[in-house]
């Protein structure tokens, strides 16, 4: 092992695009160092002569994940893509949020242990909020729009109780990408809405207790029902929850029997198979059991493969068919 370090600086013509290395990103070409990449002019060289100096660069920063990170992901496993899907104020935020801190409190008494993350920081910035005074719980602030068109998206690792181990990659969009696309799903300030419903294996819809029982239930109503219409394509053969949020709140603010009879009518009719949990702050483990009844009916959903070996012959030798088939 040699005692000097070389340090390169220079600029990747691939920045931005699809590469990271200056950003302290890896070489999405996968080099160990960048000056042995095709795609990197090297501008300065350094030597340090220090064998304790020596880094490794890694390609998550540990806030939310990307689009380029998603191959990353999808390359070292199962990975599943979870898809939170309601207008503004509903609850998306806080469940993710209480889905990754019951995770790490309860250790390994739930079903789906956790194993690491990707998006460590974009977690804890979230968790910040909740955990500055437990006397006077905060919640976390409001998800502003972006301009791109992929939401940020926040990483857990779980081991199921057969040690596999599951990549989960949850969503965090702003309500309003889902209010514009159930309007009109080619609006240019949709594509994210549209970009999450083509690509989740999982869906959860979020209904705000607080709003069906409040003066603007019928916005709140329509706005539901919309979004169900516009999720019917998507989520034909993918395991979908409908999550009441905030039902803490149901026993001041009661839902009339008929607003409720009306949203599962929709539902049954939109999507048949959806099913539906209350969900709280209260109570985190209502948070967990969702995501771990979607992950346990999503191996249901899946097809297995069926081999097929026809028997060629009598003889093993005479079933051989090349090493390229
Ligand atoms: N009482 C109660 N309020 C909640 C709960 N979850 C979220 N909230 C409230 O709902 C607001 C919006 O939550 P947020 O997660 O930011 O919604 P998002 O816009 O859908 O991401 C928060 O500021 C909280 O005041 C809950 O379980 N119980
Ligand atoms: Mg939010």
């Amino acid at each position: 092992m040699s005692d000097s370090e070389i340090t390169v600086g220079g600029v990747c013509s691939r920045e931005g695009k699809d590469c990271y290395v200056g950003d302290g990103g890896a070489c999405s070409e996968g080099k160990d160092y960048p000056n042995e990449c095709q795609y990197f002019e090297v501008k300065l060289k350094e030597t340090t002569e220090n064998p304790e100096l020596k880094q490794y660069r890694i390609w998550w920063s540990g806030n939310n994940l990307g689009i380029q990170d998603l191959s990353q992901i999808r390359a070292r496993g199962e990975s599943r893509f979870i898809g939170v899907f309601g207008s503004h104020d509903t609850g998306k935020t806080t469940f993710l949020l209480i889905a990754y801190l019951n995770y790490i409190r309860q250790g390994l008494k739930l079903s789906y242990k956790f194993a690491g993350s990707k998006s460590l920081v974009a977690w804890e910035n979230l968790s910040s909020y909740s955990r500055l005074d437990t006397t006077k719980s905060t919640f976390p602030p409001h998800t502003s729009r972006q301009s791109e068109r992929v939401p940020g998206l926040l990483h857990l690792a779980l081991r199921d109780n057969e040690s596999n181990l599951i990549d989960l990659l949850l969503t965090d969009a702003p309500g309003e990408w889902f209010t514009t696309w159930s309007l009109n799903s080619d609006d240019p300030n949709a594509g994210g809405a549209q970009w999450m419903a083509t690509n989740s294996d999982m869906f959860i819809i979020t209904a705000d207790c607080n709003k069906f029982a409040g003066e603007n239930r019928g916005k709140a109503r329509k706005e539901l029902f919309m979004l169900f219409e516009r999720l019917i394509p998507f989520t034909k053969k993918k395991p979908t929850a409908l999550i009441w949020t905030k039902s803490d709140e149901l026993v001041e603010n009661p839902i009339s029997d008929r607003m409720k009879k009306q949203i599962t009518d929709k539902l049954l009719f939109n999507i048949p198979h959806a099913k539906q949990y209350k969900v709280t702050i209260e109570n985190p483990d209502s948070v967990t059991n969702v995501i771990h009844d979607l992950l346990l009916e999503n191996e249901s959903f899946r097809q297995p493969i069926i081999v097929s070996d026809p028997i060629v012959s009598n003889s093993p030798f005479m079933c051989y068919r090349g090493s390229h088939v």
